[in-house]
C-alpha cells in the first residue's frame, strides 16, 4: 500500500471489500495521472475535449438530467443522538445508516475502479489544514476534486503514519434518485454520498467536509467553519483589510469575492483582492483578532449570469484547466455558452441535456440553471497574496446578507458581537436553483448554513456567542447586514450592485477603523446618506432615501417572523429570545 497510516490502510481494505472494484487506484497528484484519466473520461463520454487553442485544458461533463444540485432532503446528519442533529437537519440513526443505505455500496464498484484521493483543506502541511481522503468511481469527482483541493502524494506524506483523516466514501452507483443520500458521521468523521455524481454531492471536500463535519471540528476545536467568501480592499495607500460574508447560495458570493472597484475608486487605487468565493475557515490568533482562511483551492461557481460584465474576473479564471458543467457547448467552435454570457448564442449547439440547441429561436434555456464552472483559484486574475498563507487573513469585518426585496436596508451594522449574532441567526433570503426544491420563497437561513450545518443549530448559535466571549471585544470584527436586491414598487432592483458593493464595504471598513458616523435605527446602526460614497454613480435622492429606509411596520412583521423559527429551536441560546425581545421593544 501506498501509505503506512494503518487506518488509512484499515479503511481502504474496508472499502474494496465492500464495493468490490476491479482495481484500486491511488491519485498523486501528478499532470501525467490526471492527462490519463482525462483521456480515459474522453473514451467513455464521461469528459468531452474542449477548443484547446481557445480553452487550453478545459473539458465539459453532463451530469445525469435528475442529478444537477444537492439534494436537502436526502442528506443527513447521522449522529447518536436525534437532539443533536437538531431541527433544522435530517437525521438518520448510525445504525439505520448501516442497515438502509450501506447495502447500497455492496458490489456497487463491480467492474468499475475505485480511486483513492487524499487531499488537504487548506494549504498542504499548514497547521490549520485538514485531510480527507475520497475514494470514488467517477473520473469527472478525481479531475474535479484535483481542481477544488490539494490531492496527491504530498498530503500522504503530511498525513504521516498516524495522522487523522476525514473519510469520505463516494459511489455513483446506478444514480439512482430513490436511493441518493448524503450522509455525515461527525463522530466518526465520516462521509457517504451514494447515487449522485453532482459537485455538491459528490465533491466531498466541499460542503460536506469543509462545512458539514468541519463545523463539528471546529465546536470541539474553539474555531468556525462557515459559509462565506473572504475579500481584502486594497486602499490607494497599501493597506489591505479583510472581510468575510455569508449570503444563501447563488446570492452572489463569487462576484463579491471577485468585485471590480467602480472607476473612480479604481483611479484612485483601490484593488479588491479574493482570498476565496465560498468557505471560511475563521479561527483566534495570538493577537486576539479572528482569522479566516479557504480552506478551498478552486471555484465551483454557478455558471449562467456570469459575463465579462457582472464577473470579468470569474470569466478570466475559466479560461484554462476549467471543467464545464451541464452548459451549453458551441458545436462550430467546440466551446461553451450560457444564459446570460453575452447576447449572442450559438445558432449550432447542444443544450446540457445534449439535444440540438440554436440560441436564436429556442424556447428553453440552453444552460441547466445550476451549471457550474470548476476553475482554479491560481487562473483569478484577483487571487490574493495571502491565498496560500496558512494562518489566513486577519477580518475587521463579517458580513451577512439575503435577497429582501423589502425589508431589509442597504446596509446596518450590529451593536455588538451578540447582536451581530442575533442579526446572522434571522438570515432569510429567497430560495435559488443551487438546491433542488422550490424557487422564489422566503426561506431563513442562519448565516447561510442552514443546509450546512453538522450538528444542532442552537448549539451552533452558541457556539457563535461563545467565539465572542474574549478579553478585548473591540478586537472581533464587527458584524453587519447588506441586501443588494432591495425593490422599487415596480419590483426594479434600487441598487446597482455588482462593482458599486465597494461602496457599501468601503463604509463598513471605515465604521472598523472608527473613521466615520452612523445614524442608531431599532434594528442597529446605518449609513447616514452623506456617509456613503456616491461619486460617479447616478443615484437619485428618493433611492438612497428607499435604501436606508428603516421600515417599522415591516420589522414589526419581521420580528413575528423570526419569533415563529425560533420557536423551532429547542437549544436556542437565552441571549438570542432577549435580543429578539430588545428589537421588539426598540421598534416599539
Ligand atoms: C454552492 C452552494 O454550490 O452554496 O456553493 O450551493
Ligand atoms: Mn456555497
Amino acid at each position: 500500500m501506498k501509505t503506512t497510516n494503518r487506518a488509512l490502510q484499515q479503511w481502504l481494505a474496508y472499502c474494496a471489500d465492500l464495493m468490490k472494484p476491479d482495481e484500486v487506484v491511488w491519485i498523486d497528484g501528478t499532470e501525467a495521472q490526471l492527462e490519463q484519466l482525462r483521456a480515459e473520461g474522453m473514451s467513455t463520454g464521461e469528459m468531452i475535449k474542449l477548443n484547446q487553442e481557445l480553452l487550453p485544458g478545459c473539458y465539459y461533463h453532463h451530469s445525469h438530467p435528475n442529478d444537477v444540485a444537492r439534494v436537502e432532503g436526502r442528506t443527513y446528519i447521522c449522529c447518536e443522538q436525534q437532539e443533536d442533529a437538531g431541527p433544522t437537519n435530517n437525521w438518520m440513526s448510525p445504525e439505520e445508516a448501516r442497515t438502509r443505505v450501506l447495502p447500497l455500496f455492496e458490489g456497487c464498484m463491480a467492474g468499475r475502479r475505485m480511486y483513492v484521493i487524499p487531499y488537504s483543506m487548506g494549504p498542504v502541511g499548514s497547521p490549520l489544514s485538514k485531510i480527507g481522503v475520497e475514494v470514488t468511481d467517477s473520473i469527472y469527482v478525481v479531475l474535479s476534486m484535483a481542481i477544488m483541493t490539494r490531492v496527491g502524494d504530498r498530503v500522504l506524506e503530511v498525513l504521516g503514519e498516524n495522522g487523522e483523516f476525514v473519510k469520505g466514501l463516494h459511489s455513483k452507483a446506478q444514480l439512482s434518485e430513490e436511493d441518493r443520500y448524503i450522509l455525515h458521521f461527525p463522530q466518526s468523521k465520516e462521509i457517504w454520498s451514494v447515487n449522485s455524481g453532482y459537485g455538491g454531492n459528490a465533491l466531498l471536500g466541499k460542503k460536506c467536509f469543509s462545512l458539514r463535519i468541519a463545523s463539528t471540528i471546529g465546536r470541539e476545536e474553539g474555531w468556525m467553519a462557515e459559509h462565506m467568501l473572504i475579500l481584502g480592499v486594497e486602499y490607494p495607500n497599501g493597506e489591505v483589510r479583510y472581510v468575510a460574508a455569508a449570503f444563501p447560495s447563488a446570492c452572489g458570493k463569487t462576484n463579491l469575492a471577485m468585485l471590480v472597484p467602480p472607476e473612480g475608486y479604481r483611479q484612485k487605487g483601490f484593488k479588491v483582492w479574493c482570498v476565496g468565493d465560498d468557505i471560511a475557515w475563521i479561527r483566534p490568533g495570538e493577537d486576539g483578532r479572528l482569522y479566516a482562511m479557504n480552506p478551498e483551492n478552486g471555484f465551483f461557481g454557478v455558471a449562467p449570469g456570469t459575463s465579462d460584465k457582472t464577473n470579468p474576473n470569474a470569466m478570466a479564471s475559466t479560461r484554462r484547466n476549467t471543467i464545464f458543467t451541464n452548459v451549453v457547448r458551441n458545436l462550430d467552435n467546440n466551446t461553451v455558452w450560457w444564459e446570460g454570457m453575452d447576447k449572442n448564442p450559438p445558432e449550432n449547439a447542444v443544450d446540457w441535456l445534449g439535444n440540438p440547441w440554436n440560441g436564436k429561436t429556442a424556447t428553453v434555456k440552453g444552460a441547466q440553471p445550476n451549471s457550474r464552472f470548476t476553475a482554479p483559484a491560481i487562473n483569478c486574475p484577483c487571487i490574493s497574496s495571502e491565498f496560500e498563507n496558512p494562518k489566513g487573513v486577519p477580518l475587521s469585518a463579517m458580513v451577512f446578507g439575503g435577497r429582501r426585496a423589502r425589508t431589509a436596508p442597504l446596509v446596518f451594522e450590529s451593536f455588538d458581537w451578540a447582536h451581530g449574532v442575533f442579526v446572522g441567526s434571522a438570515m432569510a433570503s429567497e430560495t435559488t436553483a443551487a438546491a433542488a426544491g422550490q424557487i422564489g420563497v422566503v426561506r431563513r437561513d442562519p448565516m447561510a448554513m442552514l443546509p450546512f450545518c453538522g450538528y444542532n443549530m442552537g448549539d451552533y448559535f452558541a457556539h457563535w456567542l461563545r467565539m465572542g466571549e474574549v478579553p478585548d471585544p473591540g478586537k472581533l470584527p464587527k458584524i453587519f447586514h447588506v441586501n443588494w436586491f432591495k425593490q422599487d414598487e415596480q419590483g426594479a432592483f434600487i441598487w446597482p450592485g455588482f462593482g458599486e458593493n465597494l461602496r457599501v464595504l468601503e463604509w463598513i471598513l471605515a465604521r472598523c477603523a472608527g473613521e466615520i458616523g452612523a445614524e442608531d435605527t431599532p434594528i442597529g446602526r446605518l449609513p447616514r446618506p452623506e456617509d456613503l460614497n456616491l461619486e460617479g454613480l447616478s443615484l437619485e435622492p428618493e433611492a438612497l432615501k428607499a435604501l436606508l429606509q428603516v421600515d417599522e411596520a415591516l420589522w414589526r412583521q419581521e420580528v413575528e417572523g423570526v419569533a415563529a423559527f425560533y420557536d423551532k429551536f429547542d437549544r436556542l441560546p437565552e441571549e438570542l429570545r432577549r435580543q429578539l425581545e430588545a428589537l421588539k421593544r426598540r421598534l416599539g
